[in-house]
């Protein structure tokens, strides 16, 4: 046992000793370091599972220890500088920096928890990484055995059923029972965790698993050590990234793909995080351009092409571009290209319209044909399955489509010369399309923005424009939880230390995260922290409405976001269309008004027809207001 494993108190507040679970086994030794090898008799479950995480690639640990995971703690300080534990102020930020770890290095994020009031601050995170298809892998003990049998009596106080907690936002879980075990279920967490459609899982380690002796002679597969003999390194490591496998398309598959796209005379592109994910940006441009398609991408496939692309009209959806809803509006054939076309970036569903070919690219088969019915579906990754339409295009696409070249070039420039005006705003309280205008001129290439729920997600995916693909600017849009920026921030800084990170942030959103600034300056990290104060909870009152989609045009501006709407003073300017139709109660002028900012609430009980709809966030062109297909409910 190491000094700091000897010292530590048994069972934590769990009150559990790990001795008398395991029957007072042979004390646990300190780990010899390193990524490979054998692990040696004597070492604790810990120790174990830390060499674990080292085979797999594991370099960073998201968490907030208990008593039962010191055992971890003290294998990955031993197993320093190679593996090192961040400590964060909050569980929940824990999986939030997980998943901004993993979206910017393409490795599985992990993050730990202890039992019981520790993971249940694990569901925001896992669940915003559930529903953006992001590999987080979560340890999070367990009462030892000796103990769970009492848990129906309100064992340690911590008697949670977790795993049916976790089971919701996991793609995968499961309880170690032994630490024989041990070896094969880590394994198949990563394994689940980046196959196929990529998601959080959970590990549940019972406290006596992670202190008790580890299995004597298990061989490890790491990058600096040796493998023991058995299975040869990459079958393991591998699992540590995401994609770990790359599914190509089936070639019948491809060709009635691309009979459908041969036969557009206006292609569009709608491009998901599923891009960013395989790292396609480059075969989506080069499909686009074959093509002469509108590229339009959702929030989390921002970046899936360089958006000063004469072939790009940014984001879509009610938190997107005027260029990109009528380029959706006015295409015959759509190509969603790992997307899950949900209800934001499609107007609830509205675009693509009945009428308007739909061809899908995906990796999940499960995917294909959910949210619209399709022409020709493709299942692959989208690197070769972009590839592959790409060379099953028989000539030159689809005859000429000079015109509609002109058109995204006409929507586009329309678009960019209505952004810069408002762009260069000098309002005072500051326009947020002003400081989006700031902050791309001051971020470099390889520097990211991490936006919080709610407006500053349509701020920065509109107002910031990208002119390098790649994954740049995160919003979390799996479940659009406040208070995701900051820590997301944490886990992208760690990993990316030598560049800038930027959270952009509303005043609620922040203070959801705020303890998190400590742990920004305890550790150095280089985040800047960017608050878009409109002293209200601006976002949740419906989503903001469309004033002009209520007046019956498409918004050229994400639709919440008019600074005349939502504005620093969060009242609308003189003028809007809006002013009839905005709950004048919501205007946060006195801290009294913002208070009832608070409880304001759309009329939940009330069907919306399709009209309220599209003042409760949808941004639909011209003629579009009266086919809405669902009434989507707005997400922050
Ligand atoms: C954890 C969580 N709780 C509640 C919501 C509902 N919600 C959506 S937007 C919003 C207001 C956000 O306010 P702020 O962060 O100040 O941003 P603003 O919309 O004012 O720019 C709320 C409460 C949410 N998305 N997440
Ligand atoms: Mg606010």
């Amino acid at each position: 046992m190491t000094d700091r494993a000897a010292a530590r108190p048994s069972g934590g507040s769990g009150g559990s000793s790990p001795r008398a679970s395991t029957g007072g086994g042979s004390p646990p030794r300190a780990s010899t370091g390193g990524s490979g090898g054998v692990v040696p008799s004597g070492q604790h479950g810990g120790a174990l599972l830390a060499g674990l995480l080292a085979e797999h690639g594991v370099r960073h640990v998201f968490g907030v220890p208990g008593g039962q995971t010191l055992a971890l703690y003290d294998a990955i300080l031993d197993r320093g500088p190679d593996l090192r534990h961040v400590l964060v102020r909050d569980e929940r930020s824990a999986a939030y920096a997980a998943d901004g770890y993993a979206r910017v290095t393409g490795r599985a994020g992990v993050c730990d928890a202890t039992v019981g009031p520790g993971a249940a601050k694990l569901p925001s995170g896992l669940g915003e990484a559930l529903g953006a298809s992001v590999p987080v892998v979560a340890l999070v003990s367990d009462l030892p055995a000796r103990l769970a049998p009492h848990r129906y009596r309100s064992a340690a106080s911590q008697a949670l059923d977790q795993a049916a907690l976790l089971a919701p936002v996991t793609k995968w879980h499961a309880t170690v029972p032994d630490a024989a075990t041990l070896p094969a279920l880590v394994r198949q967490a990563f394994r689940e965790a980046t196959t196929g459609r990529p998601g959080p899982v959970a590990l549940f380690l019972p406290q006596d698993v992670l202190d008790g002796p580890a299995p004597e002679h298990v061989a490890l597969h790491g990058s600096a050590g040796g493998d023991g003999g058995s299975a040869p390194q990459a079958s393991i490591s591998r699992f540590g990234s995401f994609p770990a496998f790359r599914p190509a398309p089936d070639p019948a598959d491809l060709a009635a793909a691309v009979a459908v796209l041969q036969g557009a005379q206006r292609p569009f592109v709608l491009a998901g995080g599923g891009v960013l994910h395989s790292g396609a940006a480059a075969e989506l441009t080069a499909l686009a351009e074959a093509l002469s398609a509108a590229v339009g991408t959702t929030l989390s496939g921002k970046g899936a092409i360089a958006e000063d692309h004469p072939l790009s009209v940014g984001v879509t959806g009610s938190m997107g571009t005027a260029a990109a809803a009528t380029a959706l509006a006015e295409a015959d054939v759509v190509l969603l290209a790992g997307t899950k076309a949900g209800s934001g970036p499609t107007f609830g569903w509205a675009l693509p319209r009945a009428g308007q070919a739909i061809v899908q690219l995906d990796l999940d088969p499960a995917e294909l044909g959910r949210a619209f019915p399709v022409a020709a579906a493709v299942l692959a990754d989208a690197r070769p399955g972009l590839a592959g339409l790409l060379a099953a295009l028989d000539g030159p696409a689809g005859g000429d489509r000079a015109a509609w070249r002109a058109r995204i070039a006409e929507l586009a420039a329309a678009w960019r010369a209505e952004r810069d005006a408002e762009r260069a705003s000098d309002a005072v309280p500051i326009a947020p399309q002003r400081v989006l205008a700031e902050i791309e001129a001051a971020l470099g290439g390889d520097d990211i923005l991490i936006c919080d729920a709610s407006l500053a997600s349509g701020w920065g995916g509109v107002y910031l424009e990208q002119r390098q693909s790649g994954r740049r600017v995160l919003c979390p849009r799996g479940q659009a939880g406040l208070g995701y920026a900051l820590p997301a921030a944490i886990g992208v800084a760690t990993a990316r230390p030598g560049q800038r990170t930027v959270a952009l942030a509303g005043d609620g959103a922040l203070a959801y995260a705020a303890g998190e600034l400590a742990t920004v300056a305890e550790l150095g990290l280089p985040v800047t922290v960017i608050v878009l104060n409109n002293r209200s909870l601006g976002g949740s009152a419906g989503t903001g409405g469309s004033p002009s989609a209520a007046a019956g045009r498409a918004r050229t501006s994400p639709t919440c976001n008019s600074p005349t709407w939502h504005g620093p003073s969060g009242w609308p300017a003189s003028g809007s269309p809006s002013r009839a139709t905005w709950p004048r109660r919501c205007a946060p002028r006195s801290p009294r008004r913002a208070r009832r900012c608070w409880t304001w609430s759309p009329n939940p009980g009330r069907p919306r027809s399709p009209r309220t709809a599209t003042r409760y966030g949808m941004a639909l062109p011209p003629d579009m207001e009266a086919d809405t297909r669902c009434p989507a409910t707005p997400t922050g």
